[in-house]
């Protein structure tokens, strides 16, 4: 397969104007007519270049230049594109091109698909080639007018972007719809749905006071789960208009949910069409974090309306642009509208947990990549929540109030252009007059950077010294970066001491503090005594830190730190401190003990009121084995889930009583609201069954069985059996048996029955794994059915699926290998959890490396997945 190169980037030979589109569509046949008014591009000197249109898996019948049908011999067909040699270079001509495509065959889902009866498109990033021959590329922005033909009952609701501006009926049952979509877009932003589809519709008054009709389609048994989607969607209107000052553009905003769909949702111009799984939710199927994402991911393809359509990619490697940046947006966004500290967490989490690992690993790449195979596998956390980190660190860096100037420069400058990374950086140096010139390094360097801190306190000066220096493991000739260190000093009384650099802004007494050397000194003065340190506040950048930092002083910040992030920090690395001494104790076949400095601190947070429960639940939240593993040299899956549960029991042993009391108090009265009140007490609640479980006792089995048993919502009788499958629970097969009969209608919910099952650690997950796999609601054709068993288990699942005598991976191998021909995309994502193998032990690598090699040795290897294999084997 062929690499594709940021470095050979062109203008395009020619411009398309105008498409004018024409389907008439049957499950197994969709006959496509396409009239392009196509120019030669004043941009590129190039006279007289070929006009390459692209297409795959298509059957042309026919193509017409000026109304003139051209013969075999005046065009050149391959598996990818069609080539018309000679075409006018000096005026507007006019290409029709007629051909037909099977819907009902692509199981691949890129391009027209059926999802259960329903016809609908993905084309981000290269699926339109799939639906028509085309300039498929983001920088070739065109009108489009599409006119939809189709059977009356069997798809009585046709859709596509834009306007709706002329409709009839035709002979024999059909009925047509033309749609009009006034803004220039590229074809990655095309959509068209028809289906037997209800809607829910409302309406928005914009600041302008436009009237503005927005609609969700869902199939008539999910009617009543979208009234959270559409106030989520009201939400996030009102939130970019008041923060961003960006009001909606079209007169109709729609939105459809698929059940069938490789990503999470998809912004194509005032028709977004979503995965099911972030649009459904009723109190009773969807957990209180599935309406947490539902409004996330809204938001997130709302705020693409402008950071992604009026303004877009020149090319995919500008990917980050838009992604980026979004995702910034919308996890403000979330903030806003639940918990600050809590959204920071979360999202420090993930990034950690896994896009550290990403970009330790052998599929590295900046955040603006400089090559690629498969576009498909570059939408990556690495793109999107790194991509995120750069534009939150540029925030920092430039304050909020110029950061809105460049974003308001940014939105003035390039509407209605498709544009590259160093535009954004640009207009936001332009507002702000800060000199980016070496922050721009973040686009082009791969690799997570290591801030080493040092401290010298000088009492004779009340001064005090940090060095900070940094390196990128890994990556050759790194980069020095340009990096806001947030840093508070505390006095040993708890309170924030008043210190100062030279040339350095404070607010409140914390200080960012910018390094832009190898290693540099920043000498705080008027330091009354020994500090203690409070650095990288609220995460500032998205780097490892190494500093050693007593188990006292951990606990102190634990207890006094006023920034939300760095005081949940603190417990976590005293946690993770004690959790790798347990581990080298396991090693040496000692028996272990828990330190009392755990116990007091939990027992202090236990002890505390808050009013944002979901914060103290954070708090109380043992680092994940993901997070854990990160960390070790040569990863100990074992040791890490033994030392972490002997944590985790211990602290329910000692702890008991607490733990009983506080699940008590916000278990009664548990009312099924769905406010943040409600559901902070839902999380702790529920964190605090997690712990009691691990007792296995009569008392804690009851406990879970009778929350199960009585839940007034899915986040209540999810946890439950979690709680249930991941203990020894006499009720357990009842329990779970039940569940799928109360929910076999329900494919999300069904998902997670799959899910909880193949995440669990007790010792027959392997076996019921297996059995899934043959249950008669697996179907590999489904993508989240597939990532709530194959996904759940190879990435949720260390220690089964790490299992020494390789089954795990040998298990992850054949799933590969059976989607590689039905759902590339799909797996390529799964062979994820097979590349990381450099970071196991000798046996495990080899394991590993053969499932490796057995898949880049299957016939007919897609792209897609080799090249995730081979980069990863490299
Ligand atoms: N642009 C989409 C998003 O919002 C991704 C696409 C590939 C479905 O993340």
């Amino acid at each position: 397969p062929q690499t594709i190169y940021l470095k050979n980037y062109h203008e395009p030979e020619y411009l398309i104007e105008t498409v004018d589109l024409n389907f008439i569509l049957e499950a197994e046949y969709a006959r496509v007519v396409s009239r392009l008014t196509i120019t030669h591009n004043p941009d590129n000197k190039a006279r007289n270049a070929a006009l390459v249109l692209l297409g795959e898996e298509l059957t042309l019948i026919s193509i017409a230049l000026n109304g003139v049908t051209l013969t075999t011999s005046q065009y050149k067909l391959n598996d990818e594109s069609l080539t018309i040699a000679d075409v006018p270079q000096n005026t507007t001509f006019t290409l029709a091109i007629e051909n037909t495509i099977n819907p009902k065959a692509n199981s691949a889902l890129e391009g027209l698909f059926v999802s259960n009866d329903m016809l609908c498109t993905q084309c981000e990033a290269q699926g339109f080639r799939k639906i028509t021959y085309f300039l498929d590329r983001p920088d070739v922005m065109a009108r489009f007018t599409t006119t939809l033909i189709a059977d009356k009952t069997l798809y009585p609701v046709l859709l596509s972007n834009g306007n709706k501006v002329a409709q009839g009926e035709l002979i024999d049952n059909r009925h047509w719809v033309t749609w009009e979509d006034p803004f220039k877009k590229p074809c990655y932003l095309f959509a068209l749905v028809a289906g037997q589809l209800e809607c829910i519709e409302d309406h928005f008054t914009t600041m302008s006071g436009r009237d503005i009709t927005l609609k969700i389609f869902v199939e008539a048994h999910d009617i009543d789960k979208c009234a959270h989607a559409m106030q989520s969607l009201k939400n996030s209107m009102r939130w970019d208009e008041v923060t961003y000052g960006r009001e909606y553009d079209l007169d109709l905003y729609m939105i459809v949910a698929v059940g069938h769909f490789n990503m999470g949702a998809m912004e194509n111009k005032g028709l977004n069409v979503f995965n099911t799984k972030f649009v459904l939710a009723r109190p009773d199927t969807a957990t209180d974090m599935d309406y947490e994402h539902i409004e996330g991911v809204i938001g997130h393809e709302y705020f693409h309306n402008w950071t992604g359509n009026r303004i877009t990619c020149r090319d995919w490697f500008q990917l980050s642009l838009k992604e980026g940046f979004t995702v910034f947006r919308d996890q403000e966004f979330t903030a806003d509208q639940t918990s600050k500290a809590v959204k920071r967490i979360d999202d420090v989490n993930a990034l950690r947990t896994r896009q550290f690992a990403e970009d330790a690993g052998p599929l590295a790449h900046p955040i603006r990549p400089e090559a690629y195979i498969e576009i498909n596998n570059f939408y990556t956390l690495t793109v999107y929540e790194k991509g995120a980190e750069v534009v939150r660190m540029i925030r920092t860096l430039l304050g909020t109030e110029n950061f809105h100037k460049g974003a308001d420069l940014y939105f003035q400058r390039h509407d209605g252009q498709a544009v590259t990374c160093e535009h954004f950086v640009q207009a936001m140096e332009d507002a702000s007059n800060k000199d980016l010139s070496q922050f721009r390094r973040w686009y082009s360097q791969a690799g997570t950077p290591v801030v080493k801190v040092e401290q010298t306190y000088d009492a004779a000066k009340q001064s005090l010294t940090l060095t900070l220096s940094q390196s990128i493991p890994g990556q050759k000739n790194a980069a020095v970066l340009h990096i806001p260190v947030k840093v508070a000093l505390f006095s040993e009384d708890g309170t924030i001491m008043d210190a100062s650099v030279v040339d350095t802004v404070a607010i409140n007494n914390e200080l960012t503090l910018e390094l832009r050397e190898q290693t540099q000194d920043f000498i705080f003065e008027n330091v009354p005594g020994t500090p203690i340190l409070s650095i990288l506040r609220g995460f500032s950048a998205p780097v490892k830190l190494q500093m050693s930092q007593p188990l006292t002083e951990l606990a102190f910040l634990l207890r006094h730190d006023n920034d939300s992030f760095n005081r949940w920090e603190a417990g976590q690395k005293l946690t993770a401190s004690i959790i790798f001494e347990l581990i080298d104790t396991i090693k040496q076949g000692k028996s272990l003990s828990i330190p009392e400095i755990l116990i007091d601190s939990f027992k202090a947070i236990l002890e505390q009121t808050s009013p944002d429960l979901s914060y103290l639940a954070c708090l109380l939240s043992l680092p994940a084995e993901n997070y854990l593993a990160e960390q070790m040299p040569v990863v100990d899956v074992e040791a890490i889930h033994h030392a972490r549960q002997f944590v985790k029991r211990s602290l329910a042993a000692h702890l008991t009583e607490q733990i009983s009391a506080l699940y008590l108090q916000n278990h009664q009265q548990e009312t099924g609201e769905l406010n943040s009140a409600a559901i902070g007490k839902r999380r702790i609640k529920n964190l605090c069954l997690d712990y009691l479980s691990q007792l296995n006792t009569d008392d804690s089995h009851q406990l879970a069985h009778n929350q199960f048993a009585n839940a007034k919502t899915m986040t209540d009788q999810i946890a439950a059996l979690g709680s249930i499958v991941n203990s020894e629970n006499p009720e357990k097969q009842a329990c779970l048996q039940q569940f799928y009969q109360q929910w076999q209608d329900e494919a999300l919910v069904i998902d997670k029955w799959f899910s909880i099952q193949a995440s669990s650690t007790q010792p027959d997950t392997f076996t019921v794994v297996q059995s899934l796999l043959r249950h008669s609601a697996f179907d590999l054709k489904n993508p989240n059915r597939v990532r709530s068993l194959v996904g759940a288990f190879s990435q949720a699942n260390p220690v089964h699926y790490h299992a020494k005598n390789g089954q795990g991976y040998q298990f992850l191998a054949d799933q590969v290998i059976a989607l590689n021909s039905l759902n590339p995309q799909v797996a390529s994502r799964m062979v994820s959890a097979l590349t990381q193998w450099r970071r196991f032990d000798k046996q495990r690598q080899d394991l590993m490396k053969q499932q490796l090699e057995r898949i880049i040795n299957t016939d007919n290897i897609s792209k897609d997945v080799f090249e995730i294999a081979s980069k990863s084997l490299a």
